[in-house]
């Protein structure tokens, strides 16, 4: 390869002057493996970013995006439409848990945070219940990094340097317990009592009458993958119910079979009112997010708004792109016609099994698994936090490997295409990666 100049890319969560160092970089992809530009073949032990679930270089999805880009490049979405934004939408409606049948598209995770934020507040607003602005997140949470999102996300790492704050928030506690469920397979047994806290503080310090919505990940898996204790859910769904508060599910990781099913909401047998997903929607070939919105909240804008007047004054220059739409149509199909949420059922007991021989190996004190995803957190070395994660990191990705790790927790989040062989190799090649770091 010719040598690259590496000065103008100002790399995105990248220690940027670390990598130009010593780059890893990617050319090519096909399957579950990358190709560096050495010729590596990479194992993708975390689906890109937890986005390309159904493997890469899928001929479906690439060849509907090439006719696609062919025939209609991009049409501005206000006030005009094209077929494949409403086949699009017609086709996740389909396949969306239960009642969540209007469609709203955005193009990333972050955006459809902030577009539920603002559904939320405007659809109290809209039913003349104006009171209702405030908005709840979680401790740890991660719901990207525009404003809304990072006002009620609670990754201080991605708060401290923007200490500009939505006004009116609040944040449940974090149910991570390690005292009482390390080690735990599957959904934790202790913890739904952390979902009360929002009536026994939040709501009784704020008054219901000032909430508008809730925002949980179902999972939480940026802040290294928290299954949600049994019953926690429920408890919260209970709660918005009883105080007419909205919950809105961040499905932006969780969706499209991670967790062994189609979606969380489904895995735990709750409705939300709002889902936002985004990553796996397209396989990650094109950019796109979206929300999933009960039809109650989507009627009640309608009715409110005069003929021809705009009812959601919300929207981006991209929104239900033209590939976009090519590629999630092609990548639903995929999902389908290969079986793949049912696969990752199937594959996560073996994939349970394997992340927790681990067990025992050096540095680690926690596993956590559920579908196909798993964290594995280790002590941190003193007085330096991230740095043995990234350590390992590094000695996976020499080996062909793939992870990602956040702070000193390693997330694995395969393409459901994963064999067991694939799995296999994952889990040792970080169990040797874990054996040789100090
Ligand atoms: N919500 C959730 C739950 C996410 O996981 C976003 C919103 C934001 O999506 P966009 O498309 O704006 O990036 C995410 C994104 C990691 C990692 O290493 C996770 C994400 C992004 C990058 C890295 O865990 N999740």
């Amino acid at each position: 390869m010719t040598q690259l100049n590496m000065d103008a890319f100002w790399m995105p969560f990248t220690a940027n002057r670390n990598f130009k160092q010593s780059p890893r970089m990617l050319v090519s992809a096909d399957g579950m493996y990358y190709t560096d530009d050495a010729g590596r073949q990479i194992l993708d032990g975390t689906a890109g970013l937890w986005c390309v679930n159904a493997g890469h270089n899928r001929k479906p999805i690439v060849e509907a995006v090439q006719k696609q880009i062919a025939t209609l490049d991009y049409a501005p979405p206000f006030q005009l439409g094209h077929p494949k934004a409403f086949e699009a939408a017609e086709r996740l409606a389909a396949m969306a848990p239960k009642g969540l049948n209007k469609v709203f598209f955005v193009n990333s995770g972050s955006e459809a945070a902030d577009t539920a934020l603002k559904m939320a507040v405007a659809y109290h607003r809209v039913r003349g219940d104006a009171a209702r602005v405030k908005l709840v997140g979680r401790e740890r949470g991660y719901h990207g990094v525009n404003f809304g999102g990072i006002s009620v996300g609670g990754i201080a790492g991605n708060r401290k340097l923007f200490p500009v704050s939505l006004p009116a928030v609040d944040h449940l506690r974090s149910t991570h317990d390690l005292k009482r469920n390390a080690f735990t397979r599957g959904e934790p047994e202790f913890g739904a009592e952390f979902a009360d806290e929002l009536e026994s503080r939040i709501i009784t310090l704020h008054d219901p009458s000032t909430i508008a919505a809730v925002i949980v990940e179902p999972m939480a898996g940026s802040t290294g993958v928290l299954i949600p204790p049994k019953g926690y859910l429920k408890r919260l769904r209970e709660i918005c119910d009883k105080y007419g508060i909205l919950l809105i599910f961040d499905e932006v990781i969780t969706g499209f079979g991670r967790l062994g099913a189609d979606w969380a909401a489904n895995k735990f047998d709750v409705q939300p009112d709002i889902i936002t997903c985004a990553k796996g929607l397209s396989n990650g070939v094109v950019p796109m997010g979206a929300l999933l919105v009960k039809p109650e909240i989507h009627d009640v804008f309608m009715a409110a708004a005069g003929d021809r007047m705009i009812e959601f004054p919300h929207g981006y220059t991209y929104s239900a792109h033209p590939l976009a739409c090519a590629a999630s149509i092609a990548t639903l199909d995929v999902y389908e016609q290969d079986g793949l949420f049912e696969r990752a059922g199937a594959l996560s007991g073996l994939f349970e099994e394997k992340a927790h021989q681990l067990k025992g190996a050096k540095h680690v004190k926690d596993i956590r698994n559920l579908g196909l995803v798993a964290g594995i957190e280790l002590e941190s070395r003193p007085g330096a936090p991230a740095q043995r994660g990234f350590d390992v990191f590094l000695k996976c990705w020499e080996q062909g490997v793939l992870v990602r790790v956040t702070g000193d927790i390693l997330a694995v989040s395969p393409p459901l295409i994963i064999t067991e062989a694939e799995i296999d190799r994952l889990f040792s090649t970080i169990g040797d990666a874990l054996q040789a770091t100090e």
